[in-house]
């Protein structure tokens, strides 16, 4: 088995907000002490990972006048030089405080969108200043709860209108920001805007700055509606608009668990890997982004338990891309997807040149293609699908 000690080269990233997660539920209190960041970055870099992402709130408490938020940036700074853990990604809190109960750039009260620009705009400079060079939005309170309140095409023109206005002023200012937008089908609020990979991807595309705008999918959104996730992944890929990910373990539909890389769908996660190393069935090439988990250690646990679901996030990720190099070398697999007939997929439906008429003209296309005998014949899938599951399964 190959080294499983990650390395700075792994690209291995968390928010500040994972490993920090105090484990207040809607139920209950706090089981844990809040962690300094600090020290999150030390630990973080003792264990292998090579950057932190924070939401403006994480690093700097909500209402902190200047001279404190100078301090705390000035000690996060410094333990940043310390270790050499880079800020690939910052991101705005703009739900925790109640003023954000009815959402940020889609608020029904204008006053409060102005602000939440203004929250953006104030830590898309600090963002800049750490080297960022994706920033993210996750529009957890843009929603609603009853249809009878919220106007969602003036919602959508007032979400388009505050990404407009921030990809601006990345751009005037000269900070080389990209966008990255995270959907998530409801939870806190009844029904999210942006629901889904594929919402957002169809948004991005009405925007004035849409090259500079793609999306950060995280596992366990896409899940909760009992979708893909690797598909919304491939799409992504597919568009030129994969900016970032969120990795972390969810069990079907279901409150967002945000649960360990890979303690959630298994099978989902070695395919996800799969895709973002060796570029999946077609090849084409991977994801060369930071691997970010954005995931909540249990509340079950205590400190202890938090540093080490850190590190699981990080050697389930190395065990699943040493699993996926294997599955991939395997001849026998090699030969069960030429079965498959996998990469026949990516040759072009029509010849080079051939028109529709040349098609119409081809009998064997049409007249006489044996569509019977075709359907006869069985393509394999169940043989590949095993093979993964033994590979999954360390058994080959
Ligand atoms: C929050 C949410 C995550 C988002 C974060 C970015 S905040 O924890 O549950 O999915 O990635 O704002
Ligand atoms: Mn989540």
């Amino acid at each position: 088995m190959t080294d499983l000690s990650p390395t700075k080269s792994d690209n291995f990233t968390f928010g500040l907000w994972t490993v920090g997660w105090q484990a207040r539920d809607p139920f209950g209190d706090a089981t844990r002490a809040p962690v300094d960041p600090v020290e999150t970055v030390h630990r973080l870099a003792e264990l292998g990972a090579a950057g932190v992402t924070f939401h403006d709130d994480d690093l700097i408490p909500f209402g902190s006048d200047d001279g404190r938020r100078d301090d705390h940036i000035k000690r996060f700074r410094a333990a940043l030089d310390e270790t050499g853990l880079t800020v690939p990604m910052a991101t705005t809190n703009l739900f925790t405080h109640p003023v954000f109960k009815d959402g940020a750039f889609t608020s029904n009260n204008r006053d409060v969108r102005r602000y939440a620009l203004r929250k953006v705009m104030r830590n898309m400079d600090l963002a800049a200043e750490l080297g960022a060079s994706t920033y993210v939005f996750w529009g957890g309170r843009e929603g609603s709860e009853t249809d009878a309140a919220k106007d969602i095409r003036a919602a959508l023109d007032r979400y388009r209108e505050g990404i407009d206005l921030l990809a601006q002023y990345s751009i005037d200012r000269g900070y080389g920001l990209r966008f990255a937008i995270q959907p998530k089908p409801n939870e806190p609020r009844g029904d999210i805007l942006l629901p889904t990979v594929g919402h957002a991807l169809a948004f991005i595309a009405g925007l004035e700055h849409h090259e500079m705008v793609g999306v950060n999918p995280e596992v366990g959104h896409e899940q909760m509606s009992n979708l893909n996730f690797v598909h919304a992944i491939a799409q992504a890929l597919w568009a030129g608009k994969l900016f970032h990910i969120d990795l972390n373990g969810q069990h079907g539909p279901k409150f967002d668990q945000d649960l360990v890389f890979g303690h959630g769908d298994l099978l989902s996660a070695f395919f996800l890997v799969d895709l973002l190393e060796n570029g999946g069935p077609g090849g084409a090439p991977a994801y060369d982004g930071p691997r970010h988990f954005d995931y909540k250690p249990m509340r079950t646990e205590d400190m202890t338990g938090v540093w080490s679901s850190a590190a699981a996030n990080m050697r389930t990720y190395l065990l699943l891309r040493e699993r996926a190099a294997a599955f991939r070398a395997d001849p026998e697999v090699q030969e069960a997807l030429a079965t498959s007939r996998v990469a026949e997929l990516a040759v072009p439906t029509l010849a080079d040149g051939e028109s529709y008429d040349a098609l119409l003209a081809d009998t064997s296309a049409y007249e006489s293609f044996d569509a019977d005998a075709v359907a006869g014949a069985g393509y394999g899938f169940g043989r590949l699908d095993q093979l993964a599951v033994e590979h999954v399964l360390g058994a080959r």
